[in-house]
């Protein structure tokens, strides 16, 4: 996309002079813009390939933010949308594509992983303060923005349709990952049963809290405002405590190409846990308590075969910054998943203590 034409259809402070690539996700494209003001705004361009209703998913984001807004008003804490010059919240280009410009963050920072226990803490609390400011907001005003997104047997099904396809001609080189999570397929209805059988609430989560989509003060480190809103909707705590535990506990990066820097850090997890339990966990069930370990390995696993089946299909999903960058993201999944049941007992034990 042509960022700054782009930027200029919005109400910014000033006019935009720059363009620059920014963070690290790997959905929909961001590019931080700047004005001859020094007013600093992020464009992003939603991914139309994974969001199938994006005027759904901005609206959803729209109706969270003021809820959010409203219980804090701080402009640090909350995304502010800035509205394109036709007073729509979004700018719909000839493509279609739903492009939106939000304010950004001043002062701040995020961090792929987090560096110390403390900081985890920190966005362990953050999170756990995200769903609780969450906790009386109607669930059924939201979009569904992607159908059955923690429906882990159901991305279990579509890995087994990846691998039937085979549409990228990789299958050969990838039996032992395949048989990996054919090994654990029974897990994966774990808490889908449990939600099935009325045992687990469905509240208004995140879905995506991996710890770089947080923002943190840059000299304190305090946690500011939580990012991408594009997966807010009605879904289960323990997936995001799990999501979160997945990328802040692991010792190494999600693409990590040496697994043996792939472990789960106990002491990173428990920290998590700390600052998460200690904002919300007199809101959760007893059962919700006792599914949070199990969350962390489903997310892993989760992530593990989406990684997979992307693989399989092409690389038409995540972006990649490198052949074979999904079968990278896969295997670090899959050693840090072997290395959470390892350390499972220990993980439900700390829960319980805490
Ligand atoms: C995507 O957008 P980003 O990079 O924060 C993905 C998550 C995955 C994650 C894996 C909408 O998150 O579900 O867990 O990559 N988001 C979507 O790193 O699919
Ligand atoms: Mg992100």
């Amino acid at each position: 996309m042509d960022a700054l034409f782009r930027a200029r259809l919005f109400d910014t402070d000033g006019y935009p002079v720059s363009a620059v690539p920014f963070g690290n996700g790997h959905i929909n494209s961001t590019v931080l813009i700047t004005t001859d003001t020094n007013h600093r705004y992020v464009l992003q361009k939603i991914n139309g390939n994974v969001f199938k209703d994006p005027e759904g998913l901005m609206n959803n984001i729209a109706a969270v933010t003021d809820h959010l807004r409203r219980k804090d008003p701080d402009p640090r804490h909350v995304l502010t949308l800035v509205p394109a010059k036709d007073g729509m919240l979004w700018h719909t280009d000839e493509n279609g594509d739903v492009i939106r410009l939000t304010e950004y963050i001043t002062d701040s920072i995020c961090m792929d992983m987090p560096e110390t226990p403390d900081d985890f803490e920190l966005i362990g609390s953050a999170f756990g303060r995200f769903q609780l400011l969450l906790a009386d907001f109607p669930a059924n005003q939201l979009a569904e923005t992607i159908p059955h997104f923690h429906d882990t047997p159901d991305r279990y099904r579509q890995l087994e349709e990846a691998i039937e396809k085979n549409a990228a001609g990789r299958l050969d080189e990838v039996s032992e990952e395949v048989a990996f999570f054919r090994a654990r397929k029974k897990d994966t209805s774990f808490v889908t049963d449990l939600l099935a059988a009325g045992k687990l609430p469905l509240r208004v989560t995140h879905n995506d809290t991996k710890t770089n989509n947080i923002m943190l003060d840059k000299d304190t480190k305090q946690p500011l405002c939580v990012l991408d809103l594009d997966t807010v909707m009605p879904g289960l705590a323990g997936n995001d405590f799990g999501e979160a535990v997945r990328t802040g506990a692991s010792t190494g990066a999600e693409d990590e190409q040496d697994l043996d820097k792939v472990s789960l850090s106990l002491e990173m997890y428990e920290a998590f846990a700390r600052g998460f339990l200690s904002v919300c966990g007199s809101s959760l069930t007893e059962t919700e308590k006792e599914t949070l370990a199990m969350c962390a390995r489903l997310m892993t696993m989760e992530n593990g075969m989406r990684f997979l089946a992307d693989y399989l299909n092409g690389d038409v999903y995540f972006a990649i910054h490198r052949p074979g960058h999904n079968l990278d993201r896969c295997r670090s999944q899959m050693k840090l998943l072997t290395d959470m049941e390892s350390k499972y007992a220990a993980m439900t034990e700390i829960i319980r203590h805490l």
